[in-house]
């Protein structure tokens, strides 16, 4: 048997060419309508952190700030304006560790930026949800820093048991699009869910 390939008149080419540029116009938007994969984009930015404190550490034998055991500051204050370049104190040597844009409408960039889109004492970074990051800094010395995650356990699924310590000299998440840093589904963090940096 010999197939053929069915014979195009010229109705079935314009309904083909049709659909082709219905396609086109669509793909587009589509493709827009799907957008950056913000949790990726945001763990990027923990990550950025994560290097620019450890770049900190490497300069200066020391942190910006020191923290009480077990306490999560955020990117504001001291921390971030040092990791700018904003604080001779801190940062003698005046190096910008990291850069980010200004926020666009309280979300995704530096907030309350002075004259010129200068950092003052009251800027802050902050995610595509418009809350700040949390940082939590390792001050044991023996290289693991408690999961915030954790939680006695209690949150332990089938196919989710968040490990009770992370080894890591900086943990830095945000608390995703639903703002709640409590809720782990959608937080955003940068270090893998099975106990890694
Ligand atoms: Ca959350």
């Amino acid at each position: 048997m010999i197939l053929r390939w069915p014979k195009l008149t010229m109705s079935k080419v314009v309904v083909i060419g049709g659909f082709l540029v219905l396609g086109l116009l669509i793909l587009p938007t589509q493709i827009k309508f799907l957008g950056p994969p913000w949790e990726t984009v945001v763990q990027s930015v923990t990550k950025d952190l994560q290097v620019a404190l450890g770049h900190f550490k490497v300069e200066y034998n020391r942190l910006p700030v020191i923290p009480d055991e077990q306490q999560t500051l955020r990117s504001d204050g001291l921390l971030l304006l040092s990791l700018l370049g904003e604080v001779s104190e801190s940062d003698p040597r005046g190096i910008k560790f990291i850069d980010f844009n200004p926020a666009k409408d309280g979300r995704w960039g530096l907030t309350n930026l002075g004259k010129g889109n200068k950092p003052t004492q009251d800027t802050a970074l902050v995610d595509h949800w418009g809350e700040r990051y949390y940082i939590i800094i390792e001050s044991t010395d023996d290289g693991l820093i408690p999961n915030p995650e954790y939680q006695g356990g209690a949150n332990a699924s089938l196919w989710h048991k968040p490990p009770p310590n992370i080894r890591a000299s900086t943990l830095i998440y945000s608390a995703g699009p639903d703002h709640d840093p409590n809720t782990w589904d959608d937080n955003v963090r940068s270090w893998r869910r099975d106990g890694d940096s």
